[in-house]
Order: C-alpha cells, then structure tokens, then sequence
C-alpha cells in the first residue's frame, strides 16, 4: 500500500454537507493500489460500557485521474456530528487512517479521528437550484442585434459589413435581445449572460466609466428593465457582469486622481504606487488588469470603495431584479470583499447566482461564503483537447475530467459554469478546425453532463473566429448564413436535457472503463431507479461498442432516435458512425 498517495482532509472538496442532514465524505488514494475501502464513522459522544459506538460504510470508487483513485460514502449522523476514519484495503493488507495518520488497528483515541465538529446549517452550500436546469446563454451585447439604429455610437460600421477589431462598432444593442427572445425561446435558453453593458469606453465595456448607468449605445434603465421582465415572462434568467478589480480610465474618480494626484479626495481608490501619475509607461506607475494602463486596480481594501461597489451590487438586484452577478476577474480580488459582497446581494435576493471567472483551481471561493460556481474553464480545455483537436486520448479526457470533478464538493459540480468558449477564447467551431461532426459530439457532450451549460452566442449556428477579437463577430440575423442542422442537433440536445433530469443533474456519474473501447467516451448516470448511457465514439471511423452490461430481456430506448427495443442476447453491440453518439436508457 502505497500510504504516501492517501489524502484526506475533513473540509472543502474532500468532506462537506450536502444537505442539512447529509454529509459526504471522501478520499484519495494510489491509482489501483486499494481494492477496498471502508468508512468507520460515529457520533464522538456516544459511549456505550467504556466503548465508542461506530458503524462501519463501504466506500464507492468515483473515478480515478492519472495518479490517484477517488473513494466516497454518505453519511446521515442522527446528532449532525462525525468523527470518522478509513479503513484500507490493498489485497495485502488492511490500514486504518485517521486524522494522526496511520495504525495497525482502529482502536485509537477517540481525538485521533477526523472530525466533522458539527453540521451547522448556515455553512451549508447553497446555491440556487435553479441554476441545476439552465442552459444558458452569453451575449456581448455589441454584437448580439441591433434593435435601434438611433442610439448606434458614431462611427458604427454596417452590420457583419467587416471583420471585429479591437475598436470598431456595429451598434449591438438591449433593444436588439429583446426583439430576440423569441429565437432564444425557440433555442430552449433559459438564462442570459451579459458581458458588461454599463457606460464605458471599448466596444467590450470592461473599462467602466459608470456604474450606474446603461451604456447609452445598449439602451437606458428603461430598455433594460423591459428586457429583464420579457426575459423573466419567457423563463429566463439575467445575469450581468460586474468588473470590480478595475474601473476604465475614464472613471471619473481616476480621472480625478490623475489631475489632482495625491490632494485628490480619490487618491486611495486605486493602488497608486508613485505620484504623479503616469499612463504611458509599461507598466504603468499604479496597478492595473495586465498591463492595461486604462484599466486601474481598485482597492477593495479602502471603505469607501467596498461601500460604493457593494452599493453597485445591491442596485441592479434590487431595482432591475437580476438573476446573477458574473464577477470579473474575481480572484484578484479580496476575499474579505466578497464575503461581503454575498451577505449583502444575498440578502435582497436569497436565490441570485453569482458566477465569479476564474479559469483555475477555485476552492478558496467556493466554500459557500463567496460564490456559488466559477467559469469552468478546465472543463473547455479538456473538452477543446479531446473532441477538437484530439490532443489527448479518451482516456486522458476522463482522467483529467475525473480531476475537475474531485477538485470541488457534488454541491459545487452541479451549478459550476461549463462553457466551451467565451468571448475570450477562439470560437469553438475554429477550435474543431471547422468540423461540424465534431461540435456537434461536443454539444451532445455538454448538454448530457453534470453543470450548467452555456453556449456562447452564434455557436449553435455555426459562427466562426479566433481569439478576440476574432470571436465577436456580428451574430448573422440573415438565416440564410444560419447552419440548420446544427441549430437543431443544439435545441434537440437542450430539450432533451430538459425531459430527462438524469441528463443534467440528478443521480450519479460514472464513466466506463476506456480500455472497452479505446476510441470511446462512456459514462452512465443513475439514480438507482433509472440510468442512462451516454456515448461518444471520437475516432474518424466507425465503431462498435459492446455495452459491458447484462441487459437481457431489458427494455432500451434511444433517447435521440426514440426507438425502443428489447435487449435478446446478454451484450448488446451499439454501433456507431465516426463521431458518432448515442443515449441509450436502460
Ligand atoms: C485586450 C486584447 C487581448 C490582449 C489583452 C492584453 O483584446 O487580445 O490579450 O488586451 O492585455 C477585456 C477585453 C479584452 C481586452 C482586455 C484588456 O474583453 O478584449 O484584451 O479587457 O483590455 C486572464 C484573467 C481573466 C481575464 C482574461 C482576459 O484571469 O480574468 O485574462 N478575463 C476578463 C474578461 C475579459 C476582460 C477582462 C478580464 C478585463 O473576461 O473579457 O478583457 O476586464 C490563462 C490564464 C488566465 C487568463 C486566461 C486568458 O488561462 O490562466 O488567468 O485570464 O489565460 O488570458
Ligand atoms: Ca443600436
């Protein structure tokens, strides 16, 4: 045994309440190294004649990255209270593991278990649930729809007439979404995500110079609020992008600060490193984004900044009624701000989404005192490696996947944010090297796992570009330049996704060994009643994939097709077309 490998702690992704009762616990151990796995579990006041009372739970393997293997049981502690330990079986032969390390024999101290002191419902995870049946939406609101050609900034350029670049304008607009909903309806959509839509400098709008108000090229506080009540008539949700860790240049508090230098009452707004002020150097003389000298850090740190962005993020809840809050770069930010920051959105609305992005390993804010998901893109990278460029294996997919899931508690998994492109990233179909096939596998990939999906707009119709600004293009309203049959493989997907919950996010998921099929992806999601079996064949040629189950005599449906047959032999072969897929009911 290798006991080096074993890793436990009882917080964060490894032990954490799952409902006010529940508690799921977990452990990492050598790949292939543990046959077995037992959870001893009690209550640590419980004595009965001198002795401690423990029940003892067999531990499910969940899945297993490049080095390690993941174990897991639920418990349900009638007092709320755990102390627990592992008991480890190689074959060889058996260890137990306990918060003082490793023994021989369970009979220890009560103080060398580990412990869960108490499930406090407060600390619970509690994310909207909502979140767990949306599919979303994102729109750069410049190049969405232009629904008013009077509000369009000078200079806008005829729509779709040019390629983006990183300063034109096409005269995107609110009005432009609203007239839209219908094909958003059509689409099955039930959430949008704005990048930033208040008053600011770029066609992107992350460099705020207000706000407190719309950009007048989107629209007005009017315009908005009769988006956000179409949008809520129609089952979706709105989310808006807050860009708290920097202003633009044109904010006029920083403009302040670079006339007025340090006798600005301003001054401490942002990390000023040297006065005066000077914007053309690189880096500049105060810390900003990158190295973006017109996007100024701010110091979350100074009273009156927390008070005026907190400000910011009680109005639009309170007075616009949103949905969700994406945070922009939000782990540059303080952690003490967004703690506050949840207590106070929270507050008016219990069941706001709030999204921060962060692209990496995000534990630290996802403890229930700060976000409820981040932007998931270790789930892009991995989905872009295998289905897109064939970079790594099935197997290497499932293992790296295997990694993201264990990296955060179930709670976490079920609203975290999949998306597989942004308006930060090349376009997902320029990503597949222009190969419809492939997206397609990629959408059925998406839609049929665990999260909450989005698709970033115009990829269901075939939009192209690479890396922004490549990616911004005008959304084509001429359907003309629409690709039907992708559109309607994404809409299929979404309903699809909606009739059967087993396809978001009930039961539980376990992918298939890869060696069954080395050019496969399979998974299957149970609920003990039901379960479903998803497969993906991602090689260039056909395939055949014995299912490694008995079905004999079994009722299978294909979910995509609607056919529905009776299993006579005991393997049922699915056959499969080159980037092929099936859902199968069993
Ligand atoms: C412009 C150019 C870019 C250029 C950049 C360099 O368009 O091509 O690379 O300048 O400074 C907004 C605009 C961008 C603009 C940028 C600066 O939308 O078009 O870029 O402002 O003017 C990291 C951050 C993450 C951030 C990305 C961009 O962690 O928070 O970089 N994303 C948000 C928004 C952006 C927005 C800003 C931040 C600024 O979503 O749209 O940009 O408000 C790795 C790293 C990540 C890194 C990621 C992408 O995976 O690990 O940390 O994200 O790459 O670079
Ligand atoms: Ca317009």
């Amino acid at each position: 045994m290798i006991l080096e490998a074993i890793y436990h702690r009882p917080k964060d992704n490894y032990a954490y309440a799952c409902t006010e009762k529940e508690i799921h616990i977990r452990i990492r151990t050598k790949k292939n190294d543990i046959k077995h796995a037992v959870l001893l579990h009690g209550d640590p006041y419980q004595w009965e004649d001198g002795e401690w009372v423990y029940d003892k739970k067999d531990m499910t393997l969940t899945g297993s990255d490049q080095l390690f293997d993941y174990w897991y049981a639920s418990v349900t502690p009638p007092f709320r209270r755990l102390r627990y330990g592992f008991i480890l079986n190689d074959g060889n032969e058996e260890i137990f593991y306990g918060e003082k390390g490793f023994s021989q024999d369970s009979s220890m101290d009560i103080g060398d278990y580990f412990c869960f002191p108490f499930l406090n419902p407060i600390d619970v995870f509690d994310a909207p649930s909502w979140v767990k049946d949306t599919v979303w939406y994102q729109i750069f609101p410049e190049r969405f729809a232009n629904g008013n050609r009077d509000n369009d900034p000078e200079g806008t350029l005829e729509w779709g007439s040019t390629e983006p670049s990183r300063t034109n304008f096409f005269g995107g607009d609110l009005e432009g979404v609203t007239e839209n909903i219908p094909y958003l309806k059509e689409l099955g959509i039930s959430g949008i995500y704005f990048t930033p839509i208040f008053k600011a400098f770029s066609n992107h709008k992350y460099d705020t110079i207000d706000y407190f108000e719309i950009d007048p090229q989107f629209g007005t506080k009017e315009t908005l609020k009769e988006l956000i009540s179409k949008c809520h008539e129609n089952g979706m949700k709105v989310m808006l992008d807050a860009v708290f860790n920097h202003s633009g240049f044109y904010f006029p508090k920083f403009q302040d600060v670079l006339e007025n230098g340090e006798d600005s009452p301003y001054s401490d707004w942002f990390h000023i490193n040297e006065f005066p002020l000077d914007t053309k150097i690189t880096p500049p003389n105060y810390d900003t984004f990158a190295f973006e000298a017109s996007m100024p850090k701010l110091n979350t740190e100074n009273e009156d900044v927390r008070a005026y962005l907190l400000e910011v993020g009680r109005y639009w809840v309170k007075e616009f009624d949103i949905d969700g809050w994406r945070l922009d770069v939000a782990n540059e930010v303080d952690h003490q701000f967004w703690r506050d920051f949840r207590k106070e959105v929270k507050a008016i609305k219990p069941d706001l989404y709030i999204l921060g992005e962060i692209w990496h390993d995000s534990m630290p804010w996802l403890r229930g005192d700060q976000f409820d998901a981040v932007m998931n893109y270790p789930f892009t990278t991995n989905m872009i490696n295998l289905f897109a460029k064939q970079s790594i294996t099935p197997s290497g997919f499932i293992e790296n996947l295997t990694g993201v899931i264990h990296m955060y508690p179930k709670t976490v998994t079920e609203v975290n944010f999949n998306l597989v492109g942004s308006h930060d990233t090349p376009r997902i179909l320029t990503e597949c090297d222009e190969d419809l096939r492939k997206l397609k596998q990629i959408f059925t990939f998406m839609l049929s796992f665990p999260g909450t999906p989005c698709i970033y707009y115009g990829d269901e119709i075939g939009m192209t570009g690479e890396q922004d600004p490549g990616c911004r293009k005008c959304f084509p309203w001429d359907n003309g330049a629409h690709n039907e049959e992708l559109f309607h493989h994404v809409k299929k997907h979404i309903a699809l996704r909606r009739s059967h919950p087993l396809l978001a996010n009930e039961g539980n998921l376990s992918f298939l060994p890869p060696e069954l099929n080395d050019g496969c992806i399979a998974f299957t999601k149970s609920n003990g009643k039901d379960t479903l079996f998803i497969l993906l064949n991602c090689k260039d040629e056909p395939t055949s994939y014995s299912l490694p189950f008995d079905l004999k005599g079994k009722k299978i449906s294909n979910l995509w097709t609607g056919e529905e047959f009776a299993a006579e032999a005991e393997t049922i072969e699915v056959e499969l077309k080159e980037y092929g897929f099936a859902i199968l009911q069993l």
